[in-house]
């Protein structure tokens, strides 16, 4: 019997009933749904787009690609099989090889029939006297699950400037977050690009390569490395085929989950010149190396953080010929306490003459019309705005999803001063609602795909913990979730981190509570989630 027609699923009107629902097909959702079905309930996953890869599936702007440690680490491990039949041509994978990459899994598994597409749900509410979740959905058909999984994203919901004028803007306006499925064409054409963040990092040097001018609005100048991206060799993807339990293990046992040694080397142990011939190497070697293969302290030690910082900024001075927009490009905030950015040669593209840089600090934008960008110093006549203004991320998917949890409670209500959580994965009055990737959890600083499905195994055991002793209803207490915010928060300011306005920190979005809400050590943070359960779903309580 096919597990959707299981006795649990019946349709009364216009609801269907489920063990679980899904929100999102992402990596997480993909996997969620996978593991869930193989426990034996029945489930439904909902997706506004129109097929499986989430946040894969929208980021199709030029240049877009995995900016982590890369290829073949990013990937599911649950199934040596399905490691073994993929491929991985570049270490920096793009998108589209991301994106092929979840399609093959979502056919092999055959996710998709049980993943309703072009579907946004709409409310979600927990009945308490049936112990079960109600939700609407745009296509009129609602359904009710006992449990809640939200794989909503922690990089989705797209944050979109509100600058006067901007929508009488009457040339063509993409958000990087949203990118056409048809190809954009920037030959002959004036684009201007606000944000300069990973996305901006990887997109504007492609669209220099073809349009006519480029103008970039930048608001923070960034520290970016060289990408390094190469081809992955043939030896190094048959070694981690033929040792891929082995690479798995040391996923699991390190803090970002990549199966890589990070130094253990302090950089105020080296003299400056070891330090400086070290930093030339990675610089030469490129790709995320200055994190695995540089020092220990760079976000710990305001001394070690400058002298990298430092390093950097000699570097911009010498890549870019116009001592004027190397001024403009130089960052004054602590080096990787924003989210580290790889680049295919971003600093370079300021030396081609089809490229203007606007600092909007000093030059902020006063207006758009439906023709140009006025910043304070003039007019600049534009065909084409690119977007590359990030995401509520971390908890803007949740918020905008926003549940109503015990008493009709709402998200957004209990999350007005802080994103309260255990753990990452449960929040107090929304009984059987599980996050994964939630504010609370390692989310963006591990090893996404990974981080996904450890998430989504505890939840399961827990799940089947519940059937076995037949409970119903499960929720954190608040003095484990207040808990938590400490651990969270007193492991975050052992770092500069906290210190930098950044998405990490909230400070892209208005009005959004401004602080650090990642757990740090994800290596760390599966033991503590682990050591929960042996004790008994610790900081729950079960009905
Ligand atoms: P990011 O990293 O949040 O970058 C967004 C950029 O847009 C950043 O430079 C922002 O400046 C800028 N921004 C945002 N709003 C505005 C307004 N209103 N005016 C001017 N500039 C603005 O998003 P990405 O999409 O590049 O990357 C997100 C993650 O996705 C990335 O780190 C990877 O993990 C994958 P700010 O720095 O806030 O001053």
């Amino acid at each position: 019997m096919n597990k959707t027609e299981s006795p649990s699923l019946r349709e009364s009107g216009s609801t269907e009933h489920y063990d679980a629902v899904i929100i999102g097909a992402g990596f997480s959702g993909m996997y969620a749904l996978h593991h869930l079905r193989e426990m034996g309930l029945s489930v439904r996953v909902y997706d506004g787009a129109s097929d499986v890869g989430g946040t894969w599936w929208y980021n199709r702007y030029p240049g877009a690609r995995v900016d982590a440690p890369g290829s073949p680490f990013y990937c599911y491990t649950f199934s040596e099989e399905r490691m073994k039949e993929g491929d991985w041509a570049e270490l920096q994978a793009e998108q589209s090889a991301v994106l092929d990459y979840l399609e093959f899994v979502a056919d092999r598994l055959d996710l998709r029939h049980d993943i309703q597409f072009e579907t946004w749900v709409q409310d979600a509410r927990y009945d308490e006297s049936l112990q079960r979740w109600t939700v609407e959905t745009s296509t009129g058909v609602g359904a009710s699950a006992q449990f809640l999984i939200c794989a909503v994203g922690a990089l989705s919901t797209t944050n979109m400037p509100d600058i006067p004028g901007i929508l009488d803007f009457a040339g063509e306006c993409y958000h990087t977050g949203r990118w056409p499925h048809e190809p954009v064409s920037f030959q002959g054409k004036r684009v201007a690009v606000i944000g300069t963040g990973s996305s901006g990092i990887q997109s504007i040097p492609e669209i220099a390569k073809e349009a006519d001018h480029v103008t970039v609005l930048q608001r923070t100048p960034q520290f970016t490395f060289p990408s390094g991206n190469r081809p992955v060799k043939p030896e190094d993807m048959s070694d981690a085929r033929e040792n891929w339990d082995a690479y798995v293990a040391k996923m699991y046992a390190s803090p970002a989950g990549f199966p890589f040694d990070m130094s253990v080397r302090k950089a105020l142990d080296d003299t400056p010149e070891q330090r400086r011939a070290r930093y030339e190497a990675l610089w030469q070697r490129g790709g995320v190396d200055f994190l695995i293969d540089g020092y220990s302290d760079i976000t710990t030690s305001e001394e070690a953080n400058d002298w990298l910082a430092d390093f950097c900024r000699d570097k911009i001075r010498e890549i870019v010929d116009d001592p004027e927009t190397a001024r403009k490009l130089m960052p004054d905030h602590f080096i990787l306490t924003k989210r580290a950015i790889l680049d295919g040669g971003y600093y370079e593209t300021f030396n081609r003459d089809n490229v203007t840089l606007v600092d909007l600090r000093e030059d902020p934008i006063e207006r758009f019309t439906p023709t140009s960008v006025i910043t304070r110093s003039g007019e600049h006549p534009i065909d084409m705005l690119v977007l590359a203004t990030g995401f509520d991320a971390i908890s803007g998917s949740m918020l905008r999803l926003n549940p109503k949890g015990r008493g009709g409670e709402s998200l957004k209500e209990r999350w007005q001063d802080r994103f309260h959580n255990y753990l990452g994965l449960s929040v107090v009055g929304f009984p059987n609602m599980f996050m994964i990737h939630g504010p609370g959890s390692p989310g963006v600083f591990y090893n996404m795909p990974l981080g996904a499905e450890r998430q989504m195994d505890w939840i399961g055991n827990l799940i089947s913990d519940m059937k076995e002793r037949g409970m119903r209803a499960v929720e954190p207490t608040t003095e484990s979730e207040e808990k938590w915010d400490n651990v969270v928060a007193e492991l975050a300011h052992t770092t500069l981190l906290p210190r930098t306005d950044s998405w990490w920190t909230g400070a892209n979005v208005p009005g959004k509570p401004r602080y650090f809400s990642v757990y740090l050590d994800g290596g760390g943070y599966h033991q503590i989630i682990s050591d929960v359960a042996a004790k008994g779903y610790e900081g729950f309580v079960f009905k």
